[in-house]
This record gives structure tokens, sequence and C-alpha cells, in this order.
């Protein structure tokens, strides 16, 4: 079960960081489930090892880890979601 949610959080994502059509279907509380589906032990922090589930994720890591702690924060991938340009 957890390993379906990971693959249709990771699609979900793929749609939203390519900035495909799945963005508008995508609102904050989706979000905010997609985020927690990536944070494993639910600590409030998307961790390396976290992202490593998705390769989209894992490779827009470095660029959304905003203040260079090594995990993104709900705010920290709200915000890798938006940038589209
Ligand atoms: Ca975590
Ligand atoms: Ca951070």
């Amino acid at each position: 079960m957890k390993k379906t949610l990971g693959i249709v959080a990771a699609v979900a994502l793929l749609g939203v960081l390519s900035g495909q059509a799945a963005v508008a279907s995508v609102d904050a509380d989706a979000k905010a489930d997609l985020f927690k589906s990536f944070d494993l032990d639910s600590n409030g922090l998307i961790d390396l090892n976290e992202a490593e589930a998705d390769p989209v994720l894992q490779s827009a890591f470095e660029d959304g880890d905003a203040n260079e702690d090594g995990t993104l924060d709900l705010a920290e991938f709200q915000k890798m979601e938006m940038k589209d340009e």
C-alpha cells in the first residue's frame, strides 16, 4: 500500500514539476498530502533519503532546499512546485 501511494505521488509530482496539466488538479491540500507521502518517518521534513524514492524530486532537491539544511520542509516543497519558469 505504501508503495502504491509512492507511485501515485511520484506521478503527481512529475506532472507538477514538469509544468504539465496536472498542475491545475493539484491544490494546496493535495500538495500537503504529497509532501506527507514522501515524508516516510513523518517528521515534517523530506530528507535526501526520502527524496530518493522519486527521481524527479531527487534531482530538484538541492534547488528546492532553499536554506541548505539538507532537508525540504513543507514551505520549500510548495515553493518548488510553484517555480515554473
Ligand atoms: Ca522525514
Ligand atoms: Ca531546507
